[in-house]
């Protein structure tokens, strides 16, 4: 009886020592940090979804934020609570000296550079700004690379785009077809894109770009037409009326997840020589029929009617007018259709993307559903 009695007495307090021991080991054993990452455009949509993936991957993430009167920093405000491993910094693209310092100070093992003025048609509004940006920012990276010494130590991802295509010279397109930039952005991005190649080519850096098609997600910019539209859908089930203003319907876009993209672009890091690649789903869809299967989730069935800047969607059910053309969305020059070959990234980074269109359409829905629940919309005009 005793015996017994002390058996399991001596079996608590072990198990509490190993409990406790097993906690204690644990902590201490946690692995310290891999490599280091410093990431520019950290709060943006791509740089939220890098972040979980490298923090996922036990990389010390240092991000770069701009100054701004109120936070911006919601994408990523699970991470910052993370006070070991995930680390912002103030910087710009623009300024040379913190780009140069942060280079120096973190002396990351991988530097991604998202940072960018990324809206197509703001950039035929601010030129100037979208080059000093999107075209010299990722320079003054590179430079700032070079010029410390560490062209060997770093290894360097240029978000490149598939803007660069442009009025396209193939279809679909590939590494090797020809670009064609439309926009302000395009134009500075393809700066920024031989840029990357002639510092790989020059001075040996591992530098790569990743041409990147059209990605989205909850998290996408609420002025890019796919969230746009999703926000429209989400604030009709709401409120049963309101119009979505758009622009051009017809434009045909290579639309994929964002989360499956950023898994790319840490693989190009990871390769045992740098290269460009192009990040696609190699499926096509055109904004009309974002719109259709957008409002199809919320069981509307849209019907249209007129013609150019004159066409209208009707919700069948009820006669009213949900989508009208405001031509103030058309761009100067625009992009008609681009169609992404990632057959390159498949075969060597065996890289491909997991959720389809119809999975990534739902997802955005569901999300602006929820969310539109909780507040008000500046997007839509009211109903006349
Ligand atoms: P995004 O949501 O617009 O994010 C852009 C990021 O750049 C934000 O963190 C923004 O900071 C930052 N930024 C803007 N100006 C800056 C400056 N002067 N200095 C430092 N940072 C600056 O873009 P995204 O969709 O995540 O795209 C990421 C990158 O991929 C961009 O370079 C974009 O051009 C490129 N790209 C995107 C796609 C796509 O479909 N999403 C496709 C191909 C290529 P704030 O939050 O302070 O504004
Ligand atoms: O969603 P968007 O603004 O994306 P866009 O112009 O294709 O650019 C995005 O993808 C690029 C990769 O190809 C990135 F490099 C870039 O940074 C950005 O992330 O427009 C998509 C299409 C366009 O043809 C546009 O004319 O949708 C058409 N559209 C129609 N109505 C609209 C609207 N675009 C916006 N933003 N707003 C509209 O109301």
């Amino acid at each position: 009886m005793n015996m017994s009695f002390n058996c399991f007495f001596w079996n608590i307090i072990l198990s509490v020592l190993v409990t406790f021991q097993l906690s204690a080991s644990s902590a201490d054993l946690r692995e310290a940090p891999k490599k280091k990452a410093l990431i520019f455009g950290i709060t943006g949509q791509d740089g939220a979804y890098l972040s979980g993936l490298l923090l996922e991957k036990n990389y010390e993430v240092h991000g770069v934020i701009r100054p701004a009167s109120l936070p911006n920093t919601d994408r990523i405000k699970q991470y910052i609570p993370l006070n070991d491993r995930f680390f912002l910094h103030y910087g710009d693209l623009t300024d040379s000296i913190s780009i140069t310092n942060l280079i120096q100070t973190i002396k990351p093992e991988e530097i991604y550079n998202l940072g960018a003025q990324s809206h197509v048609r703001i950039s035929f509004d601010l030129p100037e700004y979208t080059a000093q940006v999107d075209a010299i920012g990722p320079l003054r990276i590179l430079e700032a690379i070079r010029q410390l010494g560490l062209a060997d130590k770093i290894r360097f991802y240029q978000a490149s785009t598939s803007e660069l295509y442009g009025l396209v010279q193939e279809i679909p397109q590939s590494e090797v077809t020809p670009f064609y930039p439309r926009s302000p952005y395009g134009v500075a991005k393809l700066l920024a894109f031989w840029m990357t190649v002639n510092y790989r080519e020059a001075y040996g850096m591992y530098a790569c770009n990743g041409i990147l098609f059209n990605h989205e997600s909850p998290l996408r910019g609420e002025n890019f037409v796919t969230r746009k539209i999703t926000l429209g859908v989400a604030n009709y089930k709401k409120e049963k009326t309101g119009i979505l203003y758009l622009g051009n319907l017809d434009s045909k876009r290579d639309w994929g997840f964002a989360k499956d993209y950023v898994e790319a672009m840490w693989l190009m890091l990871q390769q045992e020589k740098a290269d460009d690649y192009v990040v696609a789903t190699g499926e096509m869809h055109s904004v009309r029929e974002f719109v259709e299967l957008a409002f199809k989730e919320i069981n509307v069935e849209i019907e249209w009617h007129g013609e150019a800047s004159d066409e209208y969607g009707i919700d069948i059910a009820t006669g009213q007018t949900i989508v009208a053309i405001d031509p103030r969305y058309y761009r100067p020059s625009e992009v008609e259709l681009l169609i992404g070959n990632p057959s390159k990234a498949e075969r060597v980074l065996n890289w491909k993307p997991k959720t389809s269109f119809q999975q990534l359409l739902k997802v955005m829905v569901e999300a602006d559903c929820k969310l539109v629940a909780e507040r008000d919309l500046f997007i839509l005009k009211p109903l006349k």
